[in-house]
């Protein structure tokens, strides 16, 4: 059975509502943050030379890196095609494969200074300006793209929900959701999804 190691607060919890989401079976393996410095505990290294999470295990199987982790579930276990377009509409797969990437590949970035500085208590004259353009660019960038519809790539939701939803968590956890109301609207009906409560109890502990 495939195994999600699961770090408390953070990005996995999004893998876990995936698992949910496409009905798979799988163990959970929860980890803690220390909680002065806030990173993972060394036995995740264990699993992975990184010791970052999420990472799963499927067999011989050890893979690391959120939207990898994506791409294979669904390839294994969505057999319908519920949350990916198909290569027979190639286009509508590029662009699928292009917001699944973004959300670690660009919008993550700026967020991760806003709460470095955040966390230390001071501003900087390149990184604060930096950060700041950035969250602007990649935020309006993704309200245009959500538009009115409910999910990043329309009236259904995909895999690339998943890293888009974490990254805006993210945002609103830094109190920079203001001026995103569709954004809000999002969050909030992602994870009023039943699929999602079911992770948030699965993976307190
Ligand atoms: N790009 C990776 C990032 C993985 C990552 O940085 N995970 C964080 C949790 S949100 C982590 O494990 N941090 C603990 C640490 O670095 O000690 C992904 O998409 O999975």
């Amino acid at each position: 059975m495939l195994t999600l190691h699961h770090l408390r607060i953070g990005r996995s919890i999004f893998t876990v509502w995936l698992l949910e989401e496409v009905g798979v079976q799988y163990d959970l393996k929860v980890y803690h943050r220390d909680p002065k410095t806030m990173r993972a505990p060394e036995e995740l290294k264990q699993i992975h030379p990184l010791g970052k999470s999420p990472v799963i295990e499927d067999g011989d199987l050890v893979l690391s890196e959120s939207g990898a982790i994506t791409s294979y579930i669904l390839q294994k276990f969505d057999t319908q095609n519920k949350f990916s377009p198909t290569h027979d509409d190639l286009p509508g797969w590029a662009r699928y494969q292009q917001w699944l990437a973004y959300a670690e590949a660009s919008v993550f970035a700026p967020l991760l200074i806003k709460l470095l500085l955040t966390r230390g208590g001071v501003d900087h004259p390149v990184l604060g300006p930096f950060s700041d353009a950035e969250f602007k660019l990649h935020f309006d960038h993704i309200t245009r793209q959500l538009g009115e519809s409910e999910f990043i790539l329309g009236e259904s939701i995909s895999g690339a929900d998943f890293g888009v939803t974490y990254m805006v968590s993210m945002a609103e956890r830094l109190g920079l959701l203001g001026g995103y109301p569709n954004l809000q609207a999002y969050l909030q009906r992602n994870t009023s999804r039943d699929a999602f409560k079911r992770a948030i109890e699965r993976a307190v502990e």
